[in-house]
Parts: C-alpha cells; structure tokens; sequence
C-alpha cells in the first residue's frame, strides 16, 4: 500500500526546538520574567504569533501592537542567527535513514510544519528535494493544534487522511494530527505526548518492522 508520511520539522527533523526555546527566553528575560522548560512544551508546534501571545500572558504583559511586531521580529532575528550555519549534522539520530526506508518502500513523504523558516532549513541541511509536499508556516492560516496543515499534506499527496502518519514532538501537533483522522507518532518524552498514538524516544527507537505495519495496515 501506499501510505503519507508526514514529518514535522523542528523537533523531529533537526533539533531547532532548542534554538526557539533559547530566542524566546531571551525575549522573556529581557521583558523582566522568565518561564519554564514546563511552559516552553506548550510553544512547541505554535506560530510566532501565538507563542509571543502566549508568553506575553504568563509575564502579565501586554505590548502595543507596534511593540509587539517588533518583539517578534527580534525573536526571529536571534532564531535566524542560531540557525544561519546548520548543516546535515543537526538532523536528529536516524531520521535519514527512515526517509530513505520510506522512499525505498514507494512512500509517499511530505512536510507539515508551523514554522515560516522551514523551506530555508531543510535546504541547509540538504532534506528540500526530499520533500515534495511542503506546508509550512506560509501555507496556512489556523496553527496546530488545527488540524489544517496535516489535511493540506494529505490533500498535497493526493491521499486521504486516514492513510496518513504524522512524526510530530509536540502537544499540539499531536492534537492536530488526531484531529485529522491520522495515525499521531509522538517523537519526545511519552509523559508528555500521552495523546499519541504511539511514542518513541527518538527514529532510533522505530523498527523496520513497526514501519512496515504502519504500510501494510
Ligand atoms: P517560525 P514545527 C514550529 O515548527 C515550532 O515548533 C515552534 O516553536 C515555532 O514557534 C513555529 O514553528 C513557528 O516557527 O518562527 O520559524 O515561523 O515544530 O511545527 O516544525
Ligand atoms: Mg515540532
């Protein structure tokens, strides 16, 4: 059979999570709070917009909107900066190796992300011309835990949904990709991504095995 593979970037493909948890802490210290590695897996998967929304309300802040788009301006600046000299090294354990699998298996593959960097990313690291499907942060209007950018994906593939896997490591990419009628495979810590389908610590935990199933069922 064939099936969709969808794949988040930051946090599943390449270890950026870190880079928009350090850019947005900074932002937060310098507004005179700070916030928790607790907090920061609620930011995860979340649009720039949303997460400065977010932050803002647990530092009791508001910001005029001026401000506000210069904030997150600022973030996107210290994001770029920490990003600017990424090569294939920062793709996270195994992940190649199970993009290759998948194209030996004639899966379909695509990329479904809230970041608007993502295209950028994935050509640093040498993954673009692995992607045909790429919907990212561009590509639409409600984020994650919407399911939009998943049924997008699928659309994108020429699959339904029921026939898609999502690899996501966070909360809210989880959430969407149930939402969507679509296998949701936690990529992270299984206490905090207690809604997935299934989850593994990392691609290094993923069978050739388990793969298979997930194509043949
Ligand atoms: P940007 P993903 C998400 O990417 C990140 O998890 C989230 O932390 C970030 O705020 C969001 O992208 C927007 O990113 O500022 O680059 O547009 O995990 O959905 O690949
Ligand atoms: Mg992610």
């Amino acid at each position: 059979q064939t099936k969709g593979f969808i794949f988040d970037l930051d946090g599943v493909i390449v270890d950026t999570a870190k880079y928009h948890f350090l850019a947005w802490r900074s932002l937060a210290n310098q507004l005179g709070f700070d916030f928790t590695e607790n907090d920061n897996e609620k930011l995860k998967g979340i649009s720039r917009v949303k997460s400065l929304e977010m932050i803002l309300e647990w530092g009791n802040i508001t910001l005029p909107e001026e401000e506000f788009n210069k904030q997150m301006a600022l973030k996107n600046e210290e994001y770029l900066a920490h990003i600017s000299d990424m090569n294939a090294s920062e793709i996270l354990p195994d992940v190649e190796k199970t993009l290759e699998y998948l194209k030996n298996k004639q899966q379909k593959i695509a990329l479904g992300s809230a970041s608007k960097n993502a295209s950028p990313i994935l050509e640093r690291v040498g993954l673009l011309d692995t992607f045909k499907v790429i919907v990212d942060g561009n590509a639409v209007t409600k984020g994650k835990p919407n399911p939009e950018v998943f049924l997008k994906g699928a659309k994108g593939l020429d699959l339904n949904p029921e026939a898609c896997i999502v690899f996501e490591d966070s909360i809210s990419g989880i959430q969407a990709a149930n939402k969507a009628n679509m296998i949701s495979i936690g990529i992270g810590d299984s206490k905090v991504l207690h809604e997935a389908d299934y989850v593994f610590k990392d691609f290094t935990e993923i069978s050739e095995a388990f793969i298979n199933k997930l194509i043949e069922n």
